[in-house]
C-alpha cells in the first residue's frame, strides 16, 4: 500500500474511531453530548464541527444555573461538555471532583486565551486545570426605550444619576410602570447578588438580615411584575417587545435588540449596567468526569478556542469571549459596542459574586421559592 492512501486511510478511519466512545460499535458515528446555555452558540459553528470531524453533536440548552446544576446532581448526566459559570456552579464542581482535568496537550488553541481573564478563574480551579472561560457577560437591565419614552418621558436613561434598577426595584417606580411590562429572570443564584448590591449589602451575604433585606424588596415589587421566566424566555419576550425593564443576562438583551430590529417592528431596546456596578460572571467550558466522550469534548474544546470561530459564536450571541486573536475577527458593531465589551472603567466596578456555603445555599433558593410563589 503507497504511504499517501495510507495515511489517508488513517486520516478518514482512525482518527474518528479514536474519538469514539469505548464500547461502541466499530464504526459507528461519534457523538459529543454538549449542555450549554440556550441562545450561546452560533449553530454554523455546530455544523462545521461536524463536518470537519465527523463527530455528530447531540446538543441540549438550560438556561439557570439551578436547572443545571439539578441536572448534574444526581452524576451519570451523560453529557461530555458543560458550561458552568465560574462561581458558584463550576467552583463546586472542581470541589466535588466532578470534572475531568483537561488534557492540554490535546487542546493546541488553549494559547489563545487570555492569560489575565484565566488568572480571574484560577481562584476557583487551581492552575486553571478544569476549565477553558468561553464566553462572559455582566447581569443588568434591558430597556425597552421606545415605550419608556412614550410611558414615562421623565425618566431619561441618558439622565445622570438615572438608576435602571431603580425602575424595577423602587415599588413607586414599578407600579407606575407595570403595565409597560416587568420582568425578573427566574434564577436566585443571578438575581439576589444584584438584589443586594443595590440595597447597599454584600453581593455574596449570607447574613440573614441582608436576605430577609432582599426578600422584601423583591417581595415589595413582586406585584407589579408580568412575569419570572427562565432567561431564554424572557429574552423572546424582550424582543417581542412585551417587556419595558427586565433584569437579565447582558449579552441576551443585546441578542433581543437585534431580533427586534431586524423584525422592523419599532422595539428599541437598550442594555445598562446598574449603577453600583455589575455582577460579572465567565463561563466554563468543562468535562463531567464521567464523560462518555472526553476526546470529542477536547476536540471541540480546540475547536471553539480557534480565533475565526470564536470570533463568529460572538458575532452571532453578542458575548465577550476571552481569545483576544478574535475581537478583530468580530463584526465591528459587535466589536466596539461597550455594552458587549464592557469599557475599563465598568469592569473595574464590577464584582464577581462568589460560592455560598451549602446553608446560605439553602436559605436563598427558600428565599427565591416565597419570592415566585409571592409571599
Ligand atoms: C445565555 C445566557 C448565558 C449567560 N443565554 C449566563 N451565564
Amino acid at each position: 500500500m503507497r504511504r499517501s492512501t495510507l495515511a489517508l486511510i488513517l486520516a478518514l478511519f482512525v482518527a474518528p474511531a479514536a474519538l469514539a466512545q469505548p464500547g461502541a460499535q466499530p464504526g459507528a458515528q461519534p457523538v459529543l453530548n454538549v449542555y450549554n446555555w440556550a441562545d450561546y452558540i452560533d449553530p454554523t459553528v455546530v455544523q462545521r464541527f461536524q463536518q470537519e470531524t465527523g463527530i455528530r453533536i447531540r446538543y441540549d440548552v438550560y438556561d439557570s444555573l439551578e436547572t443545571l446544576e439539578g441536572k448534574l446532581s444526581a452524576g451519570r448526566s451523560g453529557y461530555d461538555l458543560i458550561v458552568p459559570t465560574s462561581e458558584p456552579s463550576f467552583a463546586r464542581l472542581v470541589r466535588a471532583g466532578a470534572l475531568l482535568p483537561l488534557d492540554r496537550a490535546r487542546i493546541p488553541n488553549w494559547r489563545n486565551l487570555d492569560p489575565v481573564l484565566m488568572d480571574r478563574v484560577a481562584t476557583v480551579d487551581p492552575g486553571n486545570a478544569h476549565g477553558a472561560i468561553y464566553l462572559w457577560g455582566t447581569v443588568g437591565i434591558g430597556l425597552r426605550l421606545d415605550r419608556l419614552r412614550a410611558v414615562a418621558p421623565d425618566l431619561d436613561p441618558a439622565a445622570p444619576g438615572f438608576s435602571a434598577l431603580d425602575l424595577l426595584l423602587k415599588p413607586e417606580l414599578a407600579a407606575r410602570l407595570a403595565r409597560c411590562g416587568l420582568a425578573v429572570m427566574d434564577s436566585a443564584t443571578d438575581v439576589l447578588p444584584t438584589v443586594l448590591r443595590w440595597l447597599g449589602r454584600s453581593p455574596d451575604s449570607t447574613d440573614p438580615a441582608d436576605l430577609r433585606a432582599a426578600e422584601a424588596a423583591l417581595l415589595a415589587v413582586r406585584p407589579h411584575l408580568r412575569a419570572i421566566p427562565g432567561s431564554g424566555a424572557l429574552l423572546d419576550m424582550l424582543a417581542t417587545g412585551e417587556i419595558c425593564v427586565a433584569l437579565t443576562y447582558s449579552g441576551d438583551v443585546i441578542q433581543a435588540a437585534a431580533r427586534a430590529r431586524a423584525a422592523g417592528r419599532g422595539v428599541e431596546l437598550g442594555y445598562v449596567p446598574p449603577r453600583a456596578g455589575p455582577h460579572l460572571f465567565f463561563d466554563m467550558l468543562a468535562i463531567p468526569a464521567d464523560a462518555p466522550n472526553p476526546a470529542a469534548a477536547h476536540a471541540f474544546i480546540d475547536f471553539l478556542l480557534r480565533p475565526e470561530v470564536m470570533a463568529g459564536v460572538t458575532s452571532h450571541v453578542r458575548y465577550p469571549n476571552a481569545v483576544p486573536a478574535s475581537r478583530p475577527l468580530v463584526a465591528a458593531a459587535i466589536r466596539d459596542d461597550p455594552s458587549v465589551y464592557p469599557p475599563a472603567a465598568a469592569l473595574a466596578a464590577a464584582y464577581v459574586p462568589g460560592t455560598p456555603p451549602a446553608t446560605a445555599e439553602r436559605a436563598r433558593n427558600r428565599l427565591w421559592s416565597r419570592f415566585r410563589a409571592g409571599r
